[in-house]
C-alpha cells in the first residue's frame, strides 16, 4: 500500500459489519464495562454487589473505528448491551450527555430489544423503543442511556459528531427519570425515585 494511503492520514476506509449478528468485524477499539464499573447506577446496590461477587459479568461493550475527535469527522460504532438484570433492573449503559452539548446522535437498532432513555438538564425526558430497524434520534443536549430488555444482546449502530465527547455530569448521581425492570418476563418502566 502507498504510504500516503495509511489510516493515519485518514483516507477513506471501510468498516466491515455482519448485520445478521450485529458485529463489526474490524474494530480498532473495544470498550468493556463490567458490573463493577456500574456502581451507583442501579437502584439495588446490594444486588449489584452480589452480581460482582458472583463473577462480575459484562454489562456492555462498545466497538469503534478510530477517527480524529475533531469537528467535521463522524464517530461511529456498535454498542452491545447484554441481557440480564440487577435486582430486576435491566442491564444498561451508564448514559451521558455530550461534552459539546449541542451535538446529536443517531442509534439504529440491529438486534435485540430495549429502550433509549433520554433527558434534558431542565427535567424534560423521553423514552423510545429499540427494536431491529428502529432508529432513535437523540437531539442535541439530550442525555441518553440504552437499556436491554431482550434475552439476547441489544445491538445498535451509532453515529455522532466526533468532537462531541462524553459528559457523565449528573447522571451517576441522578440517573434518569425512569428505570426499566423485567420480572417474570414482564417489562415495566417505573419512575426513578432518585431521578
Ligand atoms: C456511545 C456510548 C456507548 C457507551 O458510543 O458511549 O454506548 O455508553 P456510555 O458512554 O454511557 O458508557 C455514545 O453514545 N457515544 O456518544
Ligand atoms: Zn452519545
Amino acid at each position: 500500500m502507498d504510504k500516503k494511503s495509511t489510516k493515519k492520514d485518514l483516507r477513506p476506509f471501510m468498516a466491515d459489519f455482519d448485520l445478521m449478528y450485529g458485529i463489526m468485524r474490524n474494530p480498532d477499539s473495544q470498550l468493556v464495562r463490567l458490573a463493577s464499573s456500574m456502581r451507583g447506577h442501579y437502584a439495588d446496590e446490594r444486588a449489584l454487589e452480589e452480581l460482582i461477587a458472583r463473577g462480575d459479568p459484562v454489562h456492555y461493550e462498545v466497538f469503534e473505528k478510530t477517527v480524529p475527535q475533531k469537528k467535521g469527522h463522524l464517530q461511529f460504532g456498535i454498542s452491545k448491551t447484554y441481557p440480564g438484570t440487577v435486582g430486576g433492573e435491566c442491564f444498561m449503559t451508564k448514559g451521558h450527555y455530550h461534552a459539546v452539548a449541542d451535538t446529536g446522535e443517531v442509534y439504529l437498532c440491529l438486534r435485540g430489544e430495549g429502550y433509549m432513555l433520554m433527558k434534558l438538564s431542565n427535567g424534560d425526558s423521553a423514552v423510545e423503543r429499540f427494536l431491529p430497524g428502529n432508529m432513535v434520534y437523540v437531539p442535541p443536549f439530550w442525555g441518553h442511556r440504552s437499556v436491554c430488555t431482550s434475552d439476547e444482546p441489544l445491538i445498535t449502530f451509532y453515529v455522532y459528531p466526533a468532537e462531541a465527547g462524553h459528559n457523565y455530569g449528573d447522571i451517576e448521581k441522578e440517573g434518569f427519570p425512569v428505570r426499566v425492570f423485567k420480572r417474570a418476563g414482564k417489562v415495566e418502566i417505573v419512575p426513578n425515585k432518585k431521578g
